[in-house]
């Protein structure tokens, strides 16, 4: 279901040795992309099951005086402040062709190392059925969706009745000032030309398959996380400890079939997107807003803090499926490389 893009730390790299750099080098030299699992077509209205459906892969690399991706290695790293070059599936400013009024399904992912994308579609917006692979409690219409590294969106969009053209976009933004920021950058045109469609049915409510609100379950355990860095952004820590395959930042495992509650508190002055693995979570509130229930996710940008107040998120995990070792780390695998990873022991 939906699209799912290789996570750094899995739980295979116990067995290998620890290299600060490693995944984040592999990630910029080329090793991420996007695995589509199933087809979420399918829990679409009839109408709209054979339309067209694309994977849109997102990511950036930065070149050498002579054109090349940098080989970096374990002692040098990547500036993700620097200019870089964003391509959508390995080509620079593609063209995606509609016909007017048509609908398709687009998969979206950021398989980058490091940076956000703000997307917008100038002049449309994207109606969001999927969000990283699990489809949603509440179809919403978005007119950006930001997608830190390892994000994953899928969204309908019609084309326009008239012919012409728009702009796929990242915007500028920025993730903190003791973050990165990234101009408004062009990524992609759509060519909307050939013959009419019927334009489909609206898409809203909930999605089949769709996972229940976590609201009002009882919670078997609370537990904080505590992100931080040191001041040059070098060391990252979650409970003050650096990543360690012999040790998780827990002292008591989690229960299978129990629900917990995990505040996760940024200290630091840039935003890092948590990551959780194997199953996805749902965000009760962020910096003590509450959220409705409208979808679960398995990244969430944790804001960070401001004026010495930490940002904060509160996500409620269901620990449903699988015993054993679930990762979670940042997703900017600059940090999660750097020690901003752990795990969590799932019991029986
Ligand atoms: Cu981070």
């Amino acid at each position: 279901m939906g699209t799912t893009c290789p996570a750094p730390g899995s739980p295979g790299m116990s067995d290998m040795a620890f290299m600060p750099g490693d995944v984040e080098n592999q990630i910029f030299t080329g090793l991420s992309g996007a695995l589509v699992v199933g087809d979420d077509r399918t829990l679409l209205p009839e109408q709209l099951r054979h339309i067209a459906a694309h994977t849109v892969v997102l990511k950036d690399v930065q070149l050498d005086s002579a054109g090349h991706i940098p080989q970096n290695t374990a002692t040098t790293s990547i500036n993700s402040n620097d200019p870089t070059v964003r391509l959508v599936n390995g080509q620079l400013r593609p063209v995606l062709s509609m016909r007017p009024n048509e609908t398709q399904l687009w998969r979206l992912v950021n398989a980058g190392a490091d940076i956000f994308y703000q997307l917008q579609l100038d002049g449309y917006h994207f109606t969001v059925i999927g969000e990283d692979g699990t489809p949603v409690a509440h179809v919403t219409n978005a007119d950006t969706l930001l997608l830190p590294p390892g994000k994953r969106y899928d969204v309908l969009v019609t084309a326009n009745a008239n012919p012409g053209q728009a702009t796929l976009r990242t915007t500028a933004y920025g993730n903190g000032p003791q973050g990165d920021s990234y101009p408004d950058t062009a990524l992609a045109t759509v060519k909307v030309a050939g013959h009419h469609e019927r334009r489909m049915p609206e898409v809203t409510g909930a999605m089949p398959t769709a996972p229940a609100d976590l609201s009002a379950v009882p919670i078997a355990q609370r537990r904080t996380l505590d992100l931080s860095e040191n001041g040059d952004g070098t060391v990252f820590y979650i409970n003050g400890k650096q990543f360690s395959m012999d040790g998780s930042v827990f002292d008591t495992p989690a229960k299978l079939g129990t629900v917990e509650e995990w505040t996760i508190v940024n200290h630091s002055g840039e935003d890092h997107p948590f990551h959780l693995h194997t199953n996805a979570f749902q965000v009760v509130s962020v910096n003590g807003v509450a959220q409705p229930y409208t979808h679960r996710q398995d990244i969430v940008p944790v804001p960070h803090a401001v004026d010495g107040v930490p940002g904060q998120v509160v996500i409620r995990v269901a620990f449903a499926d699988y015993p054993g070792k679930w990762m979670f780390h940042c997703h900017i695998a600059a940090h999660e490389d750097h020690g901003m990873m752990s795990f969590i022991n799932v019991v029986p």
